[in-house]
């Protein structure tokens, strides 16, 4: 029987590196023969993720708290997946989770709260380890593609930064409600 595969997130604002860091470790796993996959999300090949990409490219409006839903069933989507690649020994490294899910949303401050918007992540698969890329927004903004889509802006992206670091504080990784497979 193999051993469990880690489950490593990597989360950050839009252009903060995550692609490239994602890689970076994949790389590094496989050369030392541990397998790996990617994962990412949004998934934009799902359903729901035909819906997503939409939503981002701003061809189609849809409230915010049906969007903030709809990232949250993409991953659920991908979960049990993702439980039978861990099972099997594989380790994957997930570019943005429930942590993109929390932080996007909280940071549009039109009521939604906390508590609300972290239950639908409940029951997901936990992460052993949780990477936050700190690139301050500023920075961000000047790199190449920054603008494109929907939540792009400067102003966006610093209150992203803010409510990502409020989530960086443990108490939520470890009441995540998910459990190991
Ligand atoms: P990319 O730039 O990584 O393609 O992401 N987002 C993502 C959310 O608002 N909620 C989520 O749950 C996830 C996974 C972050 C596209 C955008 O989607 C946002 C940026
Ligand atoms: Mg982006």
């Amino acid at each position: 029987m193999s051993t469990r595969g880690a489950l490593i997130v990597i989360e950050g604002c839009d252009c903060s590196g995550k692609s490239v860091q994602c890689r970076n470790i994949l790389e590094s796993l496989n050369n030392q023969g541990i397998p790996a996959e990617l994962i990412r999300f949004p998934d934009r090949t799902t359903d729901t993720g035909h819906l997503i990409d939409k939503y981002l490219r701003n061809t189609a409006d849809l409230p915010d708290q049906v969007i903030h839903l709809l990232f949250s069933a993409n991953r659920w989507e991908l979960r049990s997946k993702m439980e039978n690649l861990l099972t099997n020994g594989i380790t994957l490294v997930v570019d943005r989770y429930s942590f993109s899910g929390v932080a996007y949303s909280y940071a549009k401050k039109n009521g939604m709260n906390l508590e609300w918007l972290k239950s639908p992540e409940r029951g997901l698969l936990k992460p052993d380890l949780v990477l936050f890329l700190k690139l301050e927004p500023n920075v961000i903004k000047q790199r190449k593609g920054f603008g494109e889509e929907r939540y792009e802006t400067l102003e966006f992206q610093e209150a992203v930064f803010r409510c990502f670091e409020l989530l960086t504080d443990d108490t939520w990784k470890y009441d995540f409600g998910g459990r190991k497979p």
